[in-house]
């Protein structure tokens, strides 16, 4: 590898591409570059096929390529490109808010377009403010996220999340008054469960004692990934969603879930909401809404928040808040068609099928050398290893860097390596992925 890595060692020609959460000179040093991809696959611009192991980022569920969803955007940029969804409307927006609230969780069948999953949070932590002040509690602002949370990099959802390196460097322009519930992560008590662990539901006890500290009369909403994703695949233990809805129901507090990487099908339902059995109020998707074909975000929300706001003369804009972009007919295209495609090939249940096997591949990595926890659910896989003395992520980087030259795309967090593969893959492929890592670790120093 590339000893020195100044920017005169790198290719001129990739310097102006400023690229995000990458390691910008040792990439542009040994760059990697895919070129094309159809069903599971990449392929590289040097024309090697790469089985994806993590559906791009968590949001081409339905695989690559799909001819439906690119004949829907064609259509619909040959119909109307654009039309503004700001006090004027185009039919298909109204379609896709239908479609989506039928397969929703109970009564959260009112659904606010944004672009992308930063700015559903932040639309979500926004109407959550509102809410409060619309129904005469104006003094509920506090917003609660949770350590290892990941929420976006808008303002608002880098303050309510909790993964260091995302907030370390934006000093301390954060939202004021957040406060963090503790991670639920436990190698101790939980490493190597499968699914849910078992052990950990009283976590969610800790949002009492910062209500306690706070009092719920500050407080507008806590939002928790129900499985987070970005900080290592952080599972919630058994009963601890449960609880949080309780204790917010308690205390009149709004709970959001980010179902970003767990909206469509990832868990073997819908949403993990109908996997756990636990209707938050709020429910910010983006990512899987379109296969990641266009992009575009959602929020879900509850009847009584969205009525909360219908109020007032009715000539006055109830939320003043929105996108040119919100609900753009190509994106509201494209998420029609993927969601044909998910209904026509029953992908929102698939990961409930595939999950048994999924999880004994992926299980059948523990005692290999440096595996310290194995983690699962739904389709999502996550093996973490210890980290090399006084150097974090760099046995992670090595595993996911031979892995891709294997041909299978993983996706490293740290020492972690996750995966979360489109939701049409074959067993046959789940094995060709666990096996292709199982390999490589046992290599890796
Ligand atoms: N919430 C959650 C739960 C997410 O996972 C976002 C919000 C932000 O979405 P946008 O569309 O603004 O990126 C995400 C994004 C990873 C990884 O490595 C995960 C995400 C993005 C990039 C990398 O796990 N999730």
């Amino acid at each position: 590898m590339n000893a020195r890595l100044t920017p005169d060692t790198t290719n001129p020609e990739l310097d102006a591409f400023w690229m995000p959460f990458t390691a910008n000179r040792q990439f542009k040093a040994n760059p990697r570059l895919l070129a094309r991809a159809k069903g599971m696959y990449y392929t590289t611009d040097d024309g090697r096929e790469i089985l994806d192991g993590v559906s791009g980022l968590w949001c081409v569920n339905a695989g690559h390529g799909r001819s439906e969803i690119t004949a829907a955007v064609t259509k619909q940029l040959e119909t109307m490109e654009f039309a503004p969804a700001f006090q004027m409307g185009h039919p298909i927006a109204f379609e896709l808010a239908n479609r989506l609230a039928k397969i929703a969780p109970p009564g959260l069948d009112r659904i606010f377009f944004t672009n992308s999953g930063s700015e559903a949070v932040d639309t979500a932590l926004k109407i959550a403010v509102a809410y409060h002040r619309a129904r005469g509690a104006g003094q509920r602002t506090r917003l609660i996220g949770r350590e290892k949370g990941y929420h976006g990099v808008g303002f608002g959802g880098m303050s309510v999340g909790g993964m260091v390196n995302n907030r370390k460097f934006f000093g301390s322009s954060m939202l004021p008054g957040v406060d963090h519930l503790p991670h639920t992560l436990d190698l101790e008590h939980n490493a190597f469960s499968r699914g849910l662990p078992q052990w950990g539901m009283h976590f969610a006890n800790e949002l009492e004692r910062l209500i306690a500290l706070h009092d719920a009369s500050t407080i507008a909403a806590v939002i928790v990934e129900p499985i987070s994703g970005s900080a290592g695949v952080v599972l919630p233990p058994a009963g601890y969603l449960k609880r949080l809805r309780e204790i917010c129901d308690k205390h009149e507090i709004l709970l959001i879930f980010d179902e970003v990487i767990t909206g469509f099908g990832r868990v073997g339902k819908p949403f993990a909401s109908q996997a756990f059995d636990v209707t938050p109020d709020l429910i910010t998707t983006a990512k899987g809404l379109t296969n990641g074909a266009i992009p575009m975000g959602a929020v879900f929300s509850q009847r009584k928040v969205y009525d909360a706001f219908m109020q007032g003369p009715e000539n006055s804009i109830e939320l003043f808040h929105g996108y040119t972009y919100s609900a753009h007919p190509v994106a509201c295209a494209a998420a029609l068609a993927t969601q044909d495609v998910y209904a026509k090939e029953g992908l929102l249940t698939r990961a409930a099928t595939l999950s048994p096997q999924w999880e004994n591949a992926v299980h059948s990595l523990r005692g290999l050398p440096h595996v310290i926890d194995i983690r699962n659910y739904g389709l999502i896989g996550a093996v973490e290893l210890e980290s090399r003395q006084g150097k974090p992520g760099a046995r992670g980087f090595d595993v996911f860097l031979k892995c891709f030259e294997r041909g299978v795309m993983v996706r490293q967090t740290g020492d972690t390596l996750a995966m979360a593969p489109p939701l049409v893959i074959e067993p046959k492929q789940i094995d060709r992925i666990v096996e292709t890592l199982g390999a490589v670790i046992r290599e890796t120093d």
